[in-house]
């Protein structure tokens, strides 16, 4: 059986990304075989329960207040329009639900209605996340009791990188608050995005931070960067998809017990090089035709793929998720 380590070095990681591509495919699948149903994919969905005039000044960010995007701002949904749309994931075969706001860090007292949100969804039968950005211990505690099952809140990149995408928190906030989640008891659900202009070592090192945390994140999303108008990184080069690929291999090989989930931007992605990220070890993904502000696959079309390559949606019988 494999180890879990946390003690990984950046070579050890730099050399599973340079190996041969079908030795670190067959070494990624044969690791996601010990511990998962390699033909079974976790479907969450997202939903943006706060939008825009965000105070941060994440540069691949639609929601930034200062990034001329054309993003209408909205205010906290009101519990009744969370819910319609809980529902309809639920319908559509989501098992988990996630409820991301455009903050630095949630108020008291906006974190009391997320709470109400969390709970009233968890009623539903659905799991919860939530991405709220900073939290204190003790907001990380009441959501906690609420019943939160995730916290989502990314590295994003290497922590050398990170200054020339975000300047206005540090790698050392995002690590506390991660903390605090871990604390709290609370699965932890965090990753980065790729494309935004690292090098492969940034990438080696971001996984190496996510690895070599006190335990692997339950949850790992590897997005590649969206890119929207009007945000400093529009326009960046691509990342080459081998390159999305082996990112995607080393976070298996690395953390074999966590979903790895293939995030943002796969709108841009065919069929065949999703197939290629399932084989390398994605095992979860975002199912709804919006993320957060911008498109994802319809999900008859992710449906249409899953029916091509014979994956069933986790939670649901084969008749289920035909059907
Ligand atoms: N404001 C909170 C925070 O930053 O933690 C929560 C919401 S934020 C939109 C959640 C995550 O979405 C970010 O950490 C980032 O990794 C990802 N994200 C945001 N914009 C993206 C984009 N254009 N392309 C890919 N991923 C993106
Ligand atoms: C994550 O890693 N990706 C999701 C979720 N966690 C919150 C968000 C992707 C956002 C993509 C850009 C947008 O739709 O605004
Ligand atoms: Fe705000 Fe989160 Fe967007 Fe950064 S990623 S600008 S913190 S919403």
């Amino acid at each position: 059986m494999t180890q879990l380590r946390t003690d990984w070095t950046v070579e050890e990681i730099e050399r599973l990304y340079d190996l041969p591509f079908n030795d670190l495919l067959f070494k990624a699948q044969t690791i996601h075989r010990e511990s998962f149903d390699p033909n079974e994919v976790q479907v969450s969905t997202l939903l943006s329960i706060k939008t825009g005039a965000c105070p941060e000044d994440c540069s691949y960010c639609s929601q930034s207040a200062r990034n001329d995007t054309g993003l209408e701002r909205e205010k906290l949904l009101p519990l009744d329009e969370v819910l319609v749309a809980a529902n309809r994931a639920k319908d559509s075969g989501a098992t988990r639900f996630c409820m991301g706001a455009a903050w630095r860090n949630p108020t008291d007292k906006n974190l009391d209605k997320v709470i109400t949100m969390v709970k009233e969804v968890k009623d539903l039968g659905l799991e919860t996340c939530v991405t709220l950005g900073m939290l204190t211990k003790l907001q990380a505690e009441r959501l906690a009791d609420a019943g939160l099952d995730y916290y989502n809140h990314n590295l994003d990149t290497s922590p050398e990188f990170y200054g020339e995408v975000i300047t206005t928190r540090s790698y050392q906030d995002r690590l506390d608050t991660l903390a605090s989640v871990r604390g709290a008891g609370i699965n932890v659900c965090s990753g980065g995005i790729l494309g935004m202009g690292e090098t492969a070592r940034d990438r080696a090192r971001l996984l190496q931070q996510l690895a070599n945390l006190e335990k692997h994140p339950e949850s790992v999303p590897i997005n590649e960067l969206v890119q929207v108008k009007g945000t400093p990184l529009d326009g960046t080069d691509e990342i080459d998809n081998f390159d999305f690929i082996r990112t995607i291999a080393v976070a298996r090989i690395i953390m074999p017990k966590s979903y790895v989930r293939l995030s943002a931007g796969r709108t841009e992605m065919n069929a065949e090089m999703q197939a290629m990220c399932f084989f390398a070890g994605a095992n979860s993904i975002f199912y709804g035709e919006t993320l957060l502000t911008t498109d994802n696959p319809e999900e008859d079309t992710d449906m249409k793929l899953f029916n091509r390559l014979g994956i069933k949606k986790e939670g649901y019988t084969a008749q289920e998720a035909i059907a």
